[in-house]
């Protein structure tokens, strides 16, 4: 019994660990830290990461994404678990489907070179190249909000402003990012504006962009707008969320695991 349960054990445990959600088991890592030049990094979850310019247009980029981020539609649903970062805190959080949340991905996984924080981050593609194809710049200069690599303005800051409700003309700083086509899953910079709207930068907005507004995203089981408390949720020092993207629900994960434990039971039983 014990020469087969052993291996058994090992081989779920191998796969707990794994398999779990963690960075291991996402391709196709990118991040960049607060004054990049436009020089993101490739990490592989083990803290080796390899620098990127993949020309993206001069400037700091704050927020990356594909052109249909894989998972988008699954986030908008619960279905699939967000990864966040926040100002000023190097590690990856992620929030699962129900609200719970930890530690996705710590610096020593992230990037073994000191750096300071997540700015932007994009997951799921090939490895060793960046597909990350939109993006945004620090400052949003220029008056647009989203750029296309190697194309012009995706989303002019005017557009974006006024699908959240701000007064014309008010400037503001995008800094996170998922697209999905015609569709996106964003976050600003604290703003106020003359009207007395004040955002922290811990909202995070869904908006089609062929219709007039936006609105807040609803995922963890609640909404993520200016009264969601995130320091006190996630325990960090920021309400600005500095960067988003979305995984597979490790409840989906843990269940196969769960199926996988009453197996070995079921054999041991019988042996
Ligand atoms: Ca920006
Ligand atoms: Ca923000």
């Amino acid at each position: 019994m014990r020469t087969f349960w052993f291996p058994l054990a090992g081989a779920i445990a191998l796969f707990a660990a794994t398999a779990t959600g963690g960075p291991l088991q996402v391709s196709g890592k990118e991040y960049a830290d607060v004054r990049n030049g436009g020089t993101i990094k490739l990490w592989d979850g083990l803290g080796n990461t390899v620098s990127v310019s993949p020309g993206f247009n001069q400037g700091d980029v704050d927020a990356l994404s594909a052109s249909f981020d894989l998972f988008f539609r699954e986030l908008l649903i619960n279905q699939a678990a967000l990864l966040v970062s926040f100002d000023g805190d190097p590690n990856i959080y992620i929030e699962d489907g129900i609200g719970n949340n930890w530690i996705w991905a710590a610096p020593a996984q992230v990037d073994s070179s000191a750096y300071t924080m997540i700015e932007a981050l994009e997951v799921w593609g090939p490895e060793g190249v960046s597909d990350s194809s939109n993006y945004s710049l620090l400052g949003d200069p220029g008056g647009c909000a989203v750029l296309v690599l190697g194309g012009g303005c995706l989303h002019t800051s005017a557009a974006v402003g006024a699908a959240i409700g701000l007064a014309p003309g008010v400037q503001f700083d995008l800094d996170a990012l998922m697209t999905y086509g015609d569709e996106m899953v964003f976050s600003i910079r604290p703003v106020s504006d003359p009207t007395g709207l004040s955002f922290d930068g811990g909202e995070l907005w869904y908006w089609d962009t062929k219709t007039a507004s936006a609105s807040f995203l609803n995922h963890g089981g609640h909404l993520w707008d200016t009264a969601f408390d995130v320091m006190g949720t996630f325990g960090v020092n920021s309400e600005n969320v500095a960067s988003i993207e979305a995984v597979p629900e490790p409840s989906s994960v843990a269940l196969v695991m769960g199926s996988l434990g009453l197996l070995g039971a079921a054999i041991r039983r019988r042996r």
